[in-house]
């Protein structure tokens, strides 16, 4: 192919934007990254994804010389879809990091999502849209979920009346999506909204291609996320394999006590994706004690599975600073960048977090160098997720203890009718002298974007999630949580989702033994009127 096939893509260099360019590729079409001001001005259609933050953005292109060679480009109706921050650079200014200005274009000010009105700051998940006529990129998408993540939004006015195309209700009507002419850009992701994401790229970037047939559906809010989770370790013969635990034990009962092996991962998330998980997380469970960046096959998994897989990937394990073998010291800022450059969207921290909890309580000081705080810096807080790994502590007495506890459903062995959920690292096997309740404050105020809520003694075990916890933890904090830990049948869903407030329930067990499908989990959901993306 030569240069005229390629697409432009304005990577500024500030984070992750491979999941863009795999969905470039998958399309069949071929990349050309800018690296000048005239290579904005020669494109034939450019994409804009941007990432990181507002401010450092403009920036960037200030003082290189592409804000002005953007703002020539658009002004010209030439071929532009910018997506998320590339939407928002478009408006007059941004309330992101004080009052900073952006291109100019569009009449507007991106201010942030305000979590007083009941709604979990940063948005993510699947919501739908409003889509007005001749929106042209979403006029096949109508009533479909697409996956959005920002805490910024721009709000719909008689001054940008004629730019916007579509709207989306998160506590508030704002923009999703504006269109003149043949200039585009959307607030959501299309690279990872799945099939009817790649069909707003297809409609972008090969306008004569042969339309497909309207989706149809039926979206009117924000969905409740169903998670496949992927345990990955190496097994005793060197395979990564996916794994899972009783309780976070991991080894079969037999004689030669292996690891459980239930599949390979890069073709389990593939199914999991065409089966309809609307996220996939990959945790690499013995990453506490091996470095990370030295196991290559996890990398590896994660670029094989985001060449094909078109919804938010989720990695965690052993994100944290680390000196190998050689002296040679890595920030857990240079772990994470690999991750994200390999395909993640979003990382998750574990053991790292619990510690950076400990020490924020006792000090009461946010020094800025935790990798929680150092990643969210970079990446934005949506990028970053906590995995809280409790277990639970039954007492006679909530006074028993200084951590918050609660009254629990089933009592306690000796009768106790209250608990407190004791955090633990290394996969569980150090307990720490802190709770839940109180490492999720804190490591929200340090910049986490989602909680990972896991609880060890329910995992594995097929008898439903852990209520109270997930109760406990998701009225206590203004960021999603993910209830995982427990699922055994659909029924377990609609319950965590109609007894709490998580935004999203994760399964591990029931889909990789193919007990559950993930598709009769949304049918049972919408039969209960929770709303899921389908
Ligand atoms: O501490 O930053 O290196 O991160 C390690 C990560 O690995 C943490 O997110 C931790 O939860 C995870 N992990 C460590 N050891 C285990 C283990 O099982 N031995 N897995 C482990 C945790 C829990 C869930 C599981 C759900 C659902 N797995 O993710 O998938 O409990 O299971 P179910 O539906 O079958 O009940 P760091």
């Amino acid at each position: 192919r030569g240069d005229d096939s390629a697409v432009t893509l304005l990577d500024y260099g500030a984070g992750n934007v491979q999941s863009i360019r795999n969905a470039i590729r998958y399309l069949g079409l071929d990349i050309k990254d800018v690296q000048t001001p005239e290579d904005i001005l020669n494109a034939k259609r450019l994409i804009f994804p941007g990432v990181g933050a507002f401010a450092a953005m403009m920036d960037v292109l200030n003082n290189n010389g592409m804000a002005e060679a953007l703002r020539t480009y658009i002004e010209n109706d030439r071929p532009f879809l910018g997506i998320c921050l590339g939407m928002q650079l478009l408006f007059e200014s941004s309330e992101e990091k004080g009052q900073v200005r952006g291109l100019g274009l569009i009449p507007g000010v991106v201010g942030r999502f305000d979590s007083s009105n009941g709604c979990r700051v940063p948005h993510i998940g699947w919501n739908a849209l409003q889509i007005k006529p001749d929106s042209v990129i979403l006029d096949d998408i109508a009533n479909r979920h697409v996956y959005f993540v920002h805490s910024y939004r721009a709000i719909p006015s008689e001054e940008n009346e004629e730019w916007v195309s579509s709207t989306c209700n998160y506590g508030i009507d704002f923009i999703s999506s504006i269109r003149r002419g043949n200039v585009h850009a959307v607030q959501f992701h299309p690279e990872k909204s799945g099939d009817v994401g790649l069909s707003i790229l297809r409609k972008f970037l090969l306008p004569n291609s042969q339309t497909k047939k309207p989706f149809e559906g039926k979206a009117t809010q924000l969905a409740k996320r169903v998670i496949a989770c992927l345990d990955v370790r190496t097994n005793d013969n060197g395979d990564l394999v996916v794994t899972k635990g009783d309780q976070y034990d991991v080894r079969e009962q037999t004689e030669e006590n292996e690891v459980r092996n239930l599949g390979k991962p890069v073709e389990l998330a593939g199914q999991y994706y065409k089966d309809g998980a609307d996220e996939i997380s990959f945790l690499n469970i013995t990453g506490f004690r091996d470095f990370p960046l030295g196991d290559l096959p996890m990398l590896e998994i994660l670029r094989r599975t985001s060449e094909n897989v078109f919804v938010p990937l989720t990695v965690g394990g052993g994100i944290r600073d680390f000196t190998d073998g050689n002296g040679r010291y890595y920030s857990s800022l240079e772990v994470a960048s690999e991750y994200f450059r390999s395909g993640a969207d979003k990382i998750s921290i574990g053991s790292d977090a619990v510690y950076a909890a400990e020490e924020y309580l006792k000090t009461g000081v946010k020094t800025g160098n935790s990798s929680l705080e150092q990643i969210s810096r970079v990446y934005g807080n949506q990028a970053v997720v906590v995995s809280i790994d409790p277990r639970r502590q039954y007492i006679a007495s909530p006074y028993e203890v200084g951590f918050k506890s609660v009254k629990v459903r089933n009592l306690g062995p000796n009768g106790e009718e209250y608990a407190w959920y004791q955090c633990t690292v290394k996969g569980g096997r150090e307990g720490r002298p802190i709770g839940a309740y109180e490492l999720a404050k804190a490591v929200e105020e340090l910049g986490a974007g989602e909680i990972l809520l896991n609880c060890i003694d329910c995992d594995g075990q097929g008898k439903g999630f852990d209520i109270d916890l997930i109760k406990l933890i998701s009225d206590a904090v203004g960021i999603p949580v993910i209830a995982s830990s427990g699922a055994g049948t659909v029924g377990h869903f609609s319950e965590v989702f109609s007894q709490t407030n998580a935004s999203a329930a994760l399964a591990a067990g029931i889909f990789h033994r193919k007990e559950v499908p993930i598709q009769s989990v949304k049918n049972h959901l919408l039969r209960e009127g929770i709303e899921v993306r389908m």
